[in-house]
C-alpha cells in the first residue's frame, strides 16, 4: 500500500475481451471533454467499483472484510484552470452539468446532487493539503464517465470520491500513496451524510487483477489473495437502494445500533474502549480486544473468541429489541447521554436491535476468517459457497438488509447451481453475488435462469441495455490509476 498511485495502460487495466469497447469509451470521454471545454484534458484517471464476497456490515465495527475490485469503473478526465470554479460535466445526460464556486472560504455540501461526492473529495483533499502546508487550489474542468451502476451496492460512490480526491491532490501537485488515498477517501462519504466504513475505498484503490482483498482496519491493511479457478457473477435486483435517503432507518441506524451494542458490552464486561469509530463511538472489535487483553495466537483461537462474544451478546440483549431506556441502562448512561453520543445523525426506528446486529457482526467476522483460511489452504469452492450462503441468511434475519427480490435471486441461483449466493454491500436491494465453478456452461445456465425466472417475471418490460448491465461476470480488477492513453 505504500507505493504511489500508478500510471497504467489500458491493457494493464482491462481484460483483453473488453479492450475494443473500452478504447471507444475513452475516446468518447476525450471528445466529450473537448466539446464541453474546448481543450484536451491534462490527466485521465479511473477508479473501480467493487463487489464484496463476504463480510458485510462489519467494516464500520473494524472487522476484516473480503471484497474484490471489479472492471466497471468511474473515469474522470480533468484540466486545471486559473479560475475560481470547478466545472463538472457528466457524459450521462441524467446527471446535469454544474459549476461549483471555489471563492468561498470552505466548500459546503448542498442538497442531494451527484456533485456532492466531488465536493466531499475536495473538502477532504483540501484539509489534507492544508495540514501539509501544500495548499494550491486551482480551478478545474472535469468530465465524468461512470459504468458502476449507482445505488446498487457496487460502490459507485467510493469509486467517485477516490477519483475526486485524487484529482484535487494531483492538480495541487501533491502525490499520494495507495495507503494515503485509501485513508483520505474513507473520510469523504461522511461529509455527504453516510457514516460509512472503509471497505469500498480500500477495494477501489488497492484492487489487483485476479485477486480478492482481505481488508483489515485499525490499522488499515490490504492483503491480496489469489482467487482460485472460479466464476463470480453479479446480478442486480434492480431494487434501488438509495443509501443516503434511507440512511436514518437503514445504514446509519445499523452503525448506531452496533456502536450502542459495543458500549453496552464494554459496560457489562467492565472494560475501557476507545471512542474512535466512524461516529466517534466504540467498535465491537475494540470490545473483543479489550475483553481478551492479548491478541489471539491462532485463527482457531480467534474463532473461539468470536463465538464467545456471540454468546455474551445473546445473553445480554433482549431478542426482540430495546427501547432507548433499556439501551441507556445497558450502557450505564442516561437516555439523554445515549442520544447525544450515538444519535448525532438523524435516525428512525421503533426499537434498537442490539441483539441481532451484534450477533451478526461477530458471526460474520468469523465467516470472513474462515473464508480467508479456506482460500489460503485447500480453497474448496463448496466451503467458500457455504460461508456465503450462511452470510446471506444472517443478512436476511439479523441485519435485515435483504429484500424479497434479493432472496428470490439467491434462490434462483442456488437452484441453477450457484455454490454460494448473497446480497453484496449495504443491501436493502441492490446487487447479489454468486460463486460458481469456472465453467462456461454453468455460468450460461445461471444467467439464463436469472433472465427467465427473475428479470422477465419482475421486469417484463426491461430494455436490452438495462438487462445486459444488470448481470456482470467479473474477474477481480486492478485499482485506482492514472491512465496512459
Ligand atoms: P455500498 O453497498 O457500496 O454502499 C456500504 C459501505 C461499506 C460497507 C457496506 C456493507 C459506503 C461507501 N460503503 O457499501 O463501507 O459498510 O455498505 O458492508 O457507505
Ligand atoms: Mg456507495
Amino acid at each position: 500500500m505504500d507505493e504511489l498511485i500508478p500510471t497504467r495502460k489500458l491493457d494493464e487495466i482491462y481484460s483483453a475481451s473488453a479492450l475494443n469497447r473500452i478504447k471507444k469509451r475513452y475516446e468518447n470521454v476525450i471528445s466529450s471533454f473537448k466539446r464541453q471545454f474546448g481543450h484536451e484534458p491534462d490527466v485521465v484517471l479511473r477508479s473501480p467499483g467493487r463487489v464484496n464476497l463476504i463480510g458485510d456490515h462489519i467494516d464500520y465495527m473494524d472487522y476484516s472484510v473480503f471484497p474484490m475490485a471489479i472492471e466497471p469503473d468511474i473515469i474522470m478526465a480533468y484540466r486545471t484552470t486559473d479560475t475560481d470554479t470547478i466545472e463538472l460535466f457528466n457524459t450521462d445526460p441524467e446527471f446535469d452539468a454544474i459549476n461549483i464556486d471555489l471563492s468561498a472560504e470552505t466548500l459546503q455540501i448542498g442538497p442531494p446532487h451527484w456533485s456532492n461526492y466531488f465536493i466531499a473529495g475536495h473538502i477532504v483533499a483540501h484539509q489534507y493539503m492544508t495540514s501539509k502546508n501544500a495548499l494550491k487550489l486551482t480551478g478545474l474542468q472535469v468530465c465524468v464517465d461512470g459504468e458502476v451502476p449507482a445505488r446498487s451496492g457496487l460502490s459507485s460512490s467510493a469509486a467517485f470520491v477516490c477519483c475526486a480526491c485524487l484529482i484535487v491532490l494531483t492538480a495541487g501537485n501533491v502525490s499520494v500513496t495507495k495507503r494515503q488515498l485509501t485513508e483520505l477517501s474513507i473520510q469523504c462519504e461522511k461529509h455527504v451524510g453516510v457514516n460509512s466504513g472503509g471497505m469500498d475505498q480500500a477495494a477501489s484503490v488497492n484492487g489487483l487483477k485476479d485477486h480478492a482483498l482481505l481488508v483489515d482496519f485499525h490499522p488499515i491493511n490490504v492483503t491480496p489473495v489469489k482467487l482460485p479457478d472460479c466464476a463470480v457473477v453479479i446480478a442486480h435486483s434492480l431494487v434501488v437502494a438509495d443509501k443516503l435517503e434511507s440512511a436514518p432507518r437503514n445504514y446509519n441506524l445499523r452503525v448506531a445500533e452496533d456502536s450502542i451494542a459495543a458500549a453496552a458490552l464494554a459496560h457489562h464486561l467492565n472494560v475501557d474502549v476507545p471512542y474512535d469509530n466512524i461516529i466517534g463511538c466504540p467498535s465491537l472489535r475494540a470490545v473483543e480486544l479489550a475483553h481478551f487483553k492479548t491478541p489471539a495466537k491462532s485463527t482457531e483461537e480467534q474463532i473461539q473468541r468470536l463465538t464467545s462474544m456471540e454468546e455474551i451478546c445473546a445473553k445480554l440483549f433482549p431478542q426482540d429489541g430495546c427501547t432507548d431506556e433499556q439501551a441507556a441502562n445497558l450502557c450505564g448512561i442516561s437516555v439523554d447521554q445515549l442520544r447525544a453520543t450515538f444519535m448525532r445523525s438523524k435516525l428512525e426506528y421503533t426499537t434498537l436491535s442490539l441483539y441481532k446486529r451484534s450477533v451478526h457482526v461477530y458471526a460474520e467476522a468469523k465467516r470472513v476468517l474462515q473464508f480467508f483460511q479456506e482460500l489460503s489452504t485447500t480453497a474448496r469452492l463448496e466451503v467458500l459457497g457455504q460461508l456465503m450462503d450462511e452470510s446471506q441468511e444472517s443478512s436476511r434475519t439479523m441485519v435485515c438488509n435483504s429484500c424479497p427480490e434479493v432472496d428470490q435471486l439467491c434462490a434462483i441461483a442456488k437452484e441453477a447451481g450457484s455454490l454460494g449466493s448473497r446480497v453484496t454491500g449495504a443491501g436493502f436491494g441492490g446487487c447479489t453475488v454468486h460463486l460458481l465453478p469456472n465453467d462456461d456452461s454453468l455460468v450460461e445456465k445461471l444467467i439464463k435462469a436469472f433472465k427467465d425466472k427473475y428479470y422477465s417475471v419482475y421486469y417484463p418490460n426491461i430494455d436490452k441495455k438495462t438487462l445486459s448491465e444488470s448481470i456482470i461476470e467479473s474477474r477481480p480488477s486492478s485499482g485506482t490509476a492514472f491512465v496512459a492513453l
